[in-house]
């Protein structure tokens, strides 16, 4: 399904089987963080940290930060932008935080529409293995 984006709006794609899309759509309920006409933060449905927060684009075009960077350079800076305003936001930006892309399956990627993790409010461990 694509959108016309005749209202002026961006065209944007969308997945009938996607979770995030569902979310989008509304279809999933969700708690929004922050919104802006071409991406949506909402928490995490698991938090795996005192605040973890998902950024997502609007459209589904994009599995991963290698093909949003690549087929949409600014619409991936606008996704790091738009984590770093969550993460000030949510009051992270002194304490830190840690902005995450999981991409594929040993990384364990479990949604395959591309989206920034912004974790912290709390000391993370170091990421490894
Ligand atoms: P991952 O990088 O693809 O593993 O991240 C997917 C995230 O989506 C994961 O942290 C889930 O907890 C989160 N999530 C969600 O917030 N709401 C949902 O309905 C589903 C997954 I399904």
């Amino acid at each position: 399904m694509t959108a016309s984006g005749e209202s002026g709006a961006p065209a944007t794609t969308s997945d009938p089987d996607c979770v995030f899309c569902s979310i989008l759509a509304g279809k999933i309920p969700s708690a929004a963080v922050r919104e802006s006409e071409r991406i949506y933060a909402f928490r995490d449905i698991a938090p795996q940290a005192a605040v973890h927060v998902l950024v997502i684009p609007r459209t589904h075009e994009y599995a991963n930060a290698g093909e949003i960077a690549s087929g949409d350079p600014e619409l991936a800076a606008e996704l790091l932008r738009e984590a770093a305003a969550v993460a000030k936001g949510e009051g992270l930006a002194e304490g830190g935080y840690r902005i995450v892309l999981n991409t594929g399956h040993h990384a364990g990627q479990t949604v395959y529409h591309v989206h920034a993790h912004v974790l912290g409010g709390e000391p993370l461990g170091r990421f490894g293995a």
